[in-house]
């Protein structure tokens, strides 16, 4: 018997309740996940099986922004149709998301107005790839740590091809001590080196996301943990990343384990989304002693009682630390100045407080 909570459908949350019981024609509507995208055209798994869905009209006609529409990894209420596609009628509230601004200006698809482009949603973990040989980079697996804090998913730091690196020791290290609550795990998709470290976040019913830069070998990584070839991964190797992205699509993949990973298209530049709240929680050793600081406009120079200065002088806390929250500060000025983001912040307190009300009542 096919059951979608063996795909991460929590029936519980009342709030997906409410909206399921709510809506007009409940009966006739049946919940079904994405599990792929490819332009207007969707998969969903659901009682049914695998079923191929799309939007109803109203859905490009209407004022929705882009993150109202589904995407990999959504909870959906749809009407099946046992002879063509089968219509989306809304998306269930997400638990987890991770999105991208999207300033690029020109129109995607139908939507007006995308600020906010879901990259993937209802995740459990997030697996930040990195790739060891070459292209290593502390300052972008900071800024993914600060993305992934905020995404409502739980971080893990992923170092591919340790089988192309004699020692890494020093590369683990230097994560490490970015994030000490964050496992950090070296693996080799061609040697399975390290993959049963992995094995821990496998469980049934829970979502991976894998993220990281194009080439640095997310494909690959799933297709060592399930075992066979089920995503396409760059034939010849080549000595950049540059060069086109292999995976072009997002696509939901369910392994033996019962775990199901979300592939994703490598990203050139991760625009932060709503990041401000990110770095608060990854550097708030940082935020804290901001706040120690003796003056409140502090710059963290030279002034007297300056308690980052005098964390530097102690080595409590690092000077690369202290360059990547400053780096990421400024990003997340340049993401926080849009619009979108203080409608994001009101919806947030919208619910808080209905959250609040309803907590009243009981
Ligand atoms: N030696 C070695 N090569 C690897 C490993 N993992 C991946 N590669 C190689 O790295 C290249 C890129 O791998 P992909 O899995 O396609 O990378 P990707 O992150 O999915 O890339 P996009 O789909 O473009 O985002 C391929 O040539 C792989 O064979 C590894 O553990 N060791
Ligand atoms: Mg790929
Ligand atoms: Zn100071």
């Amino acid at each position: 018997m096919f059951n979608l909570t063996q795909y991460g459908f929590a029936r519980g949350t009342t709030e997906d309740m409410a909206k399921f019981q709510n809506s007009a024609d409940a009966e006739k509507l049946i919940p079904g996940r994405v599990i792929e995208m490819q332009r207007e055209l969707y998969k969903l798994v659901s009682e049914y099986g695998e079923v191929p869905a799309k939007l109803p009209g109203a859905f490009y006609h209407g004022a929705q922004a882009r993150e109202d529409f589904p995407a990999v990894g959504d909870f959906v209420l749809f009407s099946y149709n046992s002879t063509g596609n089968s219509l989306i009628s809304q998306v269930l509230p997400r638990r987890s998301k991770f999105s991208r601004a999207d300033f690029s200006g020109h129109k995607v698809g139908y939507a007006k107005n995308i600020v906010e482009q879901i990259v993937a949603s209802n995740f459990d973990y997030v697996f930040i790839l990195c790739s060891l040989n070459y292209d290593f980079s502390p300052a972008r697996i900071g800024r993914y740590l600060s993305a992934s804090w905020q995404s409502g998913g739980f971080p893990v730091v992923v170092l591919t091809k340790a089988d192309l690196v004699p020692d890494y020791t020093e590369q683990v290290e230097t994560v490490q001590a970015m994030a000490h609550e964050i496992p950090v795990i070296a693996v080799s998709s061609k040697t399975t080196l390290g993959l049963m470290e992995l094995a821990p976040f496998l469980e049934p019913g829970k979502t991976i996301v894998f993220l990281g830069s194009s080439g640095v070998g997310k494909s690959s990584l799933l297709n060592a943990l399930a075992g066979e070839t089920v995503m396409e991964v760059k034939g010849i190797r080549e000595d950049d990343s540059k060069g086109r992205h292999t995976t072009t699509h997002r696509q939901l993949v369910m392994l033996n384990t019962g775990a199901m990973v979300i592939d994703t298209p490598g990203m050139r530049e991760l625009g932060l989304w709503n990041a401000e709240e990110g770095i608060h929680l990854s550097f708030a050793g940082v935020e804290e002693l901001i706040e120690r600081c003796r003056f409140s406009n502090c710059t963290h120079q030279s002034e007297l009682g300056c308690a980052v200065q005098a964390a530097l002088e102690d080595g409590s806390l690092l000077p690369e630390q202290w360059k990547r929250y400053n780096q990421q500060k400024n990003e997340a000025a340049y993401v926080e100045s849009k619009s979108a983001f203080l409608r994001e912040k009101a919806l947030r307190q919208k619910s808080i407080a209905r959250y609040n009300r309803s907590k009243m009542q009981n």
